[in-house]
């Protein structure tokens, strides 16, 4: 098999990626070791930010998600039994956010990539980078468990394969600069069946720990709670994790309310940047090249980004030979995939409820949150990184899908 773009993970990254090169006539293959049951089942992110929204609109994918996600105006910051509003469009002249879940945003993409013929290849196994400083980087899998090994041959492989794929991986250990901080929490994720409890999100900083008030539609609703990252779901009965809810979120003239939960698990957090986001012929995009912890809401936004950049670099590459874009990737992306680590790594600090800390920083936490709920500019600063930081490189894409 022969392609011009490689691609390893049909996630956000890769699909996007694919979809993308596609409007500009470049062809792809992604290759994903899961089902496509698997991909689009999995509950992960809610929140997209606005240049995110409008490249899925601009590029014809983003019909059902302008019907069935939720446009919010605003964030809502708890902390000593009160609620202050955030006013993202206010605050930004106009930008909002969309809630929409991560596997409707794959449902979507995936759909636009098989009606266009695409090649998405699900639950191959045994993937393989190959010569990625060479310029047929090559791509060995299976496409059955005990099948034969097959081979593309590419001009570019993207490893869009998230943070425990092989792609980061075959950059050779001594060019690759880990970057990483690893916190002390985790969230305790549960979709539960109840009507909305408040028309925008809630982030929570209580004594007893972060808890955050987010939504999916008018029937099911998503909620978080700190918990320790080494507990086990197990550990974790509806009940408690609705006590755990009202002690964190209730206000003496609201009560939240509770419903059947019907999925619930636990993950941990760590902030991570790979530095350098580019080998030879190899390009790392998405989860693959770094994480943010979620309080941002920022790891799939980031990936969009990414894909924009490469996307972009790669049809100047096939148009007109140029590489300049494509020799800046990594350090483009860097620029504000550090300003995403920091506003998350802000975000999760300023919420979170640390047990090695005094009450000193206690002290210091809500004072940030006074500072940020009572200063114009301080607001104005959380506001224009929530909804999204503006693009460096833009494409206009005529939508042929
Ligand atoms: P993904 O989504 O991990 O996709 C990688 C794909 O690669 C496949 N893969 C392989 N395929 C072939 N061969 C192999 N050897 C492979 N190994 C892996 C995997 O099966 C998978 O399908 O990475 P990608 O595309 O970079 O997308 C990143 C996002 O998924 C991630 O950053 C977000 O989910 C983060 N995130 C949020 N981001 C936001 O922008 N807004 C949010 O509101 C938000 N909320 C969240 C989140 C992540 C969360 N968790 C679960 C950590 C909330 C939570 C709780
Ligand atoms: C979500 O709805 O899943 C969500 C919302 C905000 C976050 C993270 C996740 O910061």
């Amino acid at each position: 098999m022969r392609t011009q773009v490689g691609i390893i993970g049909a996630g956000p990254a890769g699909l996007l990626l694919s979809h993308l090169l596609h409007l500009q006539g470049i062809e792809s293959i992604i290759l994903e070791s899961r089902s496509r049951e698997d991909i689009e089942g999995t509950i992960r992110a809610g929140v997209l930010e606005q240049g995110t929204v409008d490249l899925l609109n601009s590029t014809g994918v983003g019909e059902r998600m302008m019907r069935e996600g939720h446009v919010h105006d605003g964030i809502e910051l708890q902390f000593n039994g009160k609620r202050h509003r955030i006013d993202f469009h206010e605050l930004t002249g106009g930008k909002r956010i969309m809630v929409y879940a991560q596997h409707e945003v794959i449902k979507d993409l995936v759909a636009a990539r098989l009606h266009a013929a695409g090649q998405v290849y699900f639950n191959v196994s045994d993937v393989n980078l190959r010569q990625i400083e060479s310029t047929t980087p090559k791509i060995q899998f299976r496409l059955e468990p005990e099948g034969e090994l097959q081979e593309i041959e590419c001009d570019f492989i993207a490893g869009c394969d998230g943070f425990h794929g092989p792609s980061r991986q075959a950059i050779p250990a001594n060019v690759r600069i880990e970057k990483q901080k690893i916190y002390p929490f985790g969230w305790l994720g549960i979709l539960a069946k109840t009507p909305p409890v408040n028309p925008e999100l809630i982030y929570a900083n209580h004594e007893r720990g972060f808890a955050l008030l987010s939504t999916r539609s008018p029937e099911i609703q998503r909620h978080y709670i700190q918990v320790d990252p080494k507990d086990d779901i197990k550990n974790w009965s509806d009940d408690r994790i609705w006590t755990e809810l009202h002690a964190r979120v209730d206000l003496d003239d609201w009560i939240l309310k509770d419903g059947p939960i019907i999925q619930k698990n636990i993950v941990s957090m760590r902030s991570f940047v790979c530095e350098t986001m580019r080998y030879g012929n190899l390009f790392l995009a998405g989860d693959a090249a770094h994480i943010v912890p979620p309080t941002g809401a920022k790891g799939l936004n980031l990936a969009a980004a990414d894909v924009q950049v490469l996307a972009r670099g790669l049809s100047e590459y096939y148009r007109s030979s140029e590489e300049d874009l494509l020799n800046r990737y990594s350090e483009i992306c860097l620029r504000r995939i550090w300003k995403a680590q920091r506003f998350s790594y802000w975000m999760t600090t300023m919420l979170h409820r640390n047990l090695e800390h005094s009450s000193f920083e206690y002290n210091i936490q809500l004072a940030e949150l006074d500072y940020v709920t009572s200063s114009q500019a301080a607001a104005i600063s959380l506001a224009e990184n929530y909804v999204g930081l503006p693009m460096e490189i833009q494409t206009n894409y005529s939508i042929k899908i």
